[in-house]
């Protein structure tokens, strides 16, 4: 059984690529719900909805986010009559917000309603939010000479993740528990992959979760993580600017200093040939490889090279 540590896109593509590789039922997934939000009263999980609708075949790749085949009717409505518009809300996607904003009223957990929506998606991966319990990503930035913090969606979408940011919260994550079969899915996973993410605003959720900590520290041996930083830049999102901001450098060796304490073996592209050594000297196996999954078959190659140097472990 593999588990992946997943945020959005990357890690979408990632699984997608992984599950035409390893039979789905083998493939643990714990996703970020750090970027959860409310809006207009309905829970918004886009991390496991990126997820679900990426391996349920039904993403909307123009947008990045959201379903395919979109309309915006309801969003229309909304700013006609001058409601809060600005985080899009397509009329496809609302279905799965409702669905889940009653489920969880309720009183099923955010894990069974994943579960419920999976499989109504005929997803065949397992997919666990990182927790049951609310754990909301924050940032301070730094705008027009003024710290102020923001929610996570508020500097991503509203502020389109343009100002500096001066550090990162993960509140409520210290006290949070692993949602049911988190730690026991890594314990006794054959290897654990983390994603190619945003380090600190995707992963960096799952990992402030202390009892997810712990379990990752103690499968170092069989972790592997992937770059989300190719020369330099990263592939989607404000993971470099992030990086050089809260340390100081944003190259695919920084991710693996990071990452040091979780991973044994780290996943470089072939444009960061040139940091294999230094990641090596972190005490890490490392492969280097062209990881741009442009398409889906280069999803599925990257997916097969990453998991055959994991699994030498
Ligand atoms: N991203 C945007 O850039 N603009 C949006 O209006 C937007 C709406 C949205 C609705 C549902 C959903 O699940 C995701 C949505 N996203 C939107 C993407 C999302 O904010 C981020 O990509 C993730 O949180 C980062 O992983």
């Amino acid at each position: 059984m593999h588990v992946v540590l997943a945020g959005g896109v990357g890690a979408a593509k990632f699984l997608r690529g992984l599950s035409n590789v390893v039979p789905s039922k083998e493939i643990v997934a714990i996703v970020n719900t750090g970027d959860d939000e409310t809006f207009h009263g309905l829970w918004v999980s886009p991390d496991l909805d990126t997820v679900t609708y990426t391996l349920a075949g039904l993403s909307n790749d123009t947008l990045g986010w959201g379903v395919k085949d979109e309309s915006f009717q309801a969003m229309d409505v909304l700013s006609q009559l001058g409601g809060e518009s600005w985080f899009s809300l397509g009329d496809r996607d609302l279905g799965t917000h409702l669905y889940r904003t009653d489920r969880i009223a309720a009183g099923f957990s955010l894990t069974e309603v994943t579960k419920e929506i999976a499989l109504a998606r005929h997803v065949g991966v397992r997919l666990l939010p990182m927790s049951d319990d609310r754990v909301k990503t924050t940032l301070t930035i730094h705008e027009n000479g003024v710290d102020r913090v923001v929610g996570f969606q508020e500097y991503f979408v509203k502020l389109a993740h343009k100002p500096d940011v001066v550090s990162i919260s993960y509140e409520g994550a210290a006290s949070a528990s692993p949602a049911a079969g988190v730690v026991e899915a890594i314990e006794s996973a054959d290897t654990v992959i983390i994603a190619p993410s945003n380090p600190v605003l995707s992963i960096g959720p799952i990992l402030a979760i202390p009892e997810i900590e712990m379990a990752i520290r103690a499968a170092r041996h069989k972790t592997t993580a992937v770059s989300p930083i190719v020369g330099g830049r990263a592939i989607k999102g404000p993971a470099e600017s992030n990086l050089r901001s809260l340390h100081g450098d944003a190259s695919a060796a920084t991710v693996a200093l990071l990452y040091r304490p979780y991973c044994s073996r780290f996943v470089l592209d072939q444009a960061d040939l040139g940091l294999k050594a230094e990641v090596e000297g972190l005490s890490m196996e490392a492969l280097v490889t062209d990881s741009i999954m442009a398409n889906p078959e280069l999803e599925t190659s990257f997916a097969r090279r990453v998991i055959n140097f994991a699994r030498a472990s």
